[in-house]
């Protein structure tokens, strides 16, 4: 085979329609990408907000490891991890208190979001932010936390740009996919694409005009 034998690009071929279509692709079943569809500057004020509260920390795996991505947490859940295993809480374990609210456009964001990816009335009790430096990289996993699969997620992305790879099926194994990502783009998965494997590769030296040299993502889900 020539070239990367096992990761597919998706690239868009441009057509007549593009101009007027809105700029929603289907990666797969049950996986929609929204070009731009976000306001970075908006939401990074926002995260800025949240993060005076509840600052970014890396978190250590059950494994022992510090994760490359730093991390912290609004709404009425929050994804942690530490050696005893990943879980959702309520209090933020650096600060002892209640995980910051989750500010309204987060939350209709996640909405509008999730409606235009065919998934309706969806309300999110957490929102995951990661914060990428450059080098800094997501390993393949599976979103099985919460305690329910029935609701999408919805992803975020801000600042540098990102390659998510999204593999088919339910395991690791599944032939992956490389969906190239930039600030403003969101990604809504669920049904048949909830439980699929995804990372994200190392982060790219390179500058954002918004963010400089980080990215962010939010990560909406409904974990009870
Ligand atoms: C799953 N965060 O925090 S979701 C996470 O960029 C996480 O920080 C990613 O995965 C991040 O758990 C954003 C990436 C993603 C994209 C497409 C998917 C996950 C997917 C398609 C199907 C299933
Ligand atoms: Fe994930």
């Amino acid at each position: 085979m020539v070239g990367g034998a096992s990761v597919r690009v998706l690239s868009r071929s441009p057509d007549l329609f593009d101009a007027l279509a809105p700029a929603r692709e289907t990666i797969r079943p049950g996986m929609t990408l929204l070009r731009g569809f976000a306001d970075p500057a908006a939401l990074l004020r926002l995260i800025e907000g949240v993060a005076a509260r509840s600052p970014f920390r890396h978190l250590v795996t059950p494994g022992g490891h510090v994760m490359s991505v730093a991390m912290t947490n609004c709404g009425e859940l929050g994804w942690i991890s530490d050696r005893s295993g990943y879980r959702y809480d309520g209090v933020d374990p650096l600060t002892g208190l209640p995980w910051p609210a989750m500010p309204g456009a987060f939350a209709a964001l996640a909405r509008e979001a999730a409606e235009a990816a065919g998934f309706a009335e969806f309300a999110p009790d957490a929102c995951l932010i990661n914060r990428y430096a450059i080098g800094s990289r997501l390993t393949a996993h599976q979103d099985r936390d919460e305690r329910g699969y029935d609701q999408p997620i919805v992803s975020v992305s801000i600042g540098l740009p990102a390659i998510f790879v999204v593999h088919e099926g339910e395991s690791r194994a599944g032939r992956a996919t490389a969906v190239p990502v930039r600030g403003g783009d969101v990604i809504a998965w669920g049904g048949p694409a909830r439980l699929a494997y995804h990372g994200v590769r190392e982060i790219k030296p390179g500058e954002d005009p918004l963010t400089g040299s980080w990215r962010f993502n939010l990560t909406f889900r409904r974990a009870r």
